[in-house]
């Protein structure tokens, strides 16, 4: 099929799970066209499968906010006439899926009838889709998507709450290539370069916005090192890492919390890490606990969102109420207190993360277009 995948290009987990889906839609031998602003970070190559098609922008004196749906829904127009693309996929409702309807209506008086595929990852309802400023349009556009999906039965159940969502929305959640993390065969873990043999390493990715509790990472962390010794890694950018390396420092211990900023290498990282740290006010999925737990790494995270759906408390790690740090050191020791009890919940963690292999997710999405494509016939 030849479809069109609509993302924010930047380190968020909804641009990583959409372009990781469209690298793997091309190497089943579909034609997937990546329309945004930037080339999406982990899309590392292109071929005759795989395309990216940038948004550009006219910058204006007259607006002081440049109208990116627009230039958004004219590039979808061209591309889906251009190339015949059949559907378009959005991920992330604001302003993706308003554009694509846009888009869709543009092209329905050329006699072009796309299917539009909206993916809601999580702030798109929870923390921004839902605020007044955005609902009106936010509720319309999904209302107006011929399916919408979402990442998790918790987003789902939240949407229904916040919105009057008058179709159904499917359940898929995100996924992995469980394969490319495979401690054991992966080349270059170089553990050592970080932490003495007998240090354990705790690992936070993510885009330190408020969300995400860095500072909670840090005050873990402080009563973790107390009891074992170990290492913080802090991998990401974002508004909250200022506070997060303050606190680090006033807790006097900076010499142990590495800031490594943002990466592509994300798998190289979390082979050596022991525990991933999550404890954010919401989380509709939690795509970074996923990745950690496919690199055999035992999770300690808030109940919050979607998190209980993906990391299972007692087995592939812990579950805590936010903001109780102190409930997140106490069960993070418990994991890393022996070797036996590390490797339990290591091992849960992978074979948990394998239910969301890619090769069962993959078809899911394929059969979604599928459904459209007959439905057009
Ligand atoms: O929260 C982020 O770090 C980014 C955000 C995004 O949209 O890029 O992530 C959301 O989508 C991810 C992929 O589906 C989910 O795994 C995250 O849980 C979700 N973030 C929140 O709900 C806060």
């Amino acid at each position: 099929m030849k479809i069109g995948i609509v993302c924010y290009p930047t380190f968020g987990g909804s641009g990583v799970v959409a372009t990781e889906l469209g690298m793997a839609l091309a190497d089943k031998g579909h034609e997937v066209h990546f329309i945004t602003y930037n080339q999406p970070v982990r899309l590392d190559y292109l071929s005759h499968k795989l395309h990216f098609h940038r948004v550009l922008i006219e910058e204006y004196p007259l607006f002081q906010y440049q109208p990116y749906e627009l230039a958004l829904s004219s590039k979808m127009v061209e591309v889906v006439e251009k190339h015949q693309l059949e559907v378009l996929h959005v991920h992330y409702a604001i302003p993706h899926a308003y554009a694509a309807y846009m888009a869709k209506q543009m092209l329905l008086e050329k006699g072009i009838d796309v299917k539009v595929v909206t993916t809601l990852h999580g702030t798109d309802i929870t923390l921004v889709g839902s605020h007044p400023t955005y609902k009106t349009a936010v509720e319309f556009s999904i209302n107006n998507s011929d399916v919408v999906t979402a990442v998790s039965n918790n987003l789902k159940e939240t949407t229904n709450q916040l919105f009057n969502i008058k179709k159904n929305i499917e359940v898929i959640y995100n996924f992995i290539d469980v394969d490319k993390y495979d401690k054991e065969e992966h080349q270059e873990c170089k553990r050592s370069a970080l932490a003495e043999p007998h240090e354990r390493i705790l690992t936070h990715i993510s885009n330190f916005r408020p969300v995400k509790r860095v500072e909670d990472v840090v005050k873990v962390f402080y009563e973790v090192q107390k009891e074992i010794p170990s290492k913080l890694l802090m991998i990401g950018e974002g508004p909250e890492r200022i506070k997060a390396s303050t606190l680090a420092k006033q807790l006097k211990i900076k010499d142990k919390v590495f800031f490594l900023g943002n990466s592509t290498e994300v798998a190289k990282i979390l082979c050596y890490t022991d525990v991933f740290l999550l404890p954010s006010q919401t989380e509709s999925f939690g795509f970074a606990a996923l990745e950690a737990m496919a690199a055999k790494t035992a999770i300690i995270s808030t109940n919050t969102g979607g998190l209980p759906e993906v990391n299972i408390h007692g087995k592939t790690g812990f579950l805590s109420n936010l903001g109780d740090t102190e409930d997140m050191a106490k069960n993070a020791i418990q994991i890393l207190k022996d070797g036996a009890s590390l490797e339990f919940f290591k091992q849960n963690a992978k074979e948990h993360a394998k239910k969301f292999s890619i090769q069962n997710i993959l078809p899911v999405y394929e059969d979604i277009y599928k459904s459209c494509y007959k439905s057009k016939v």
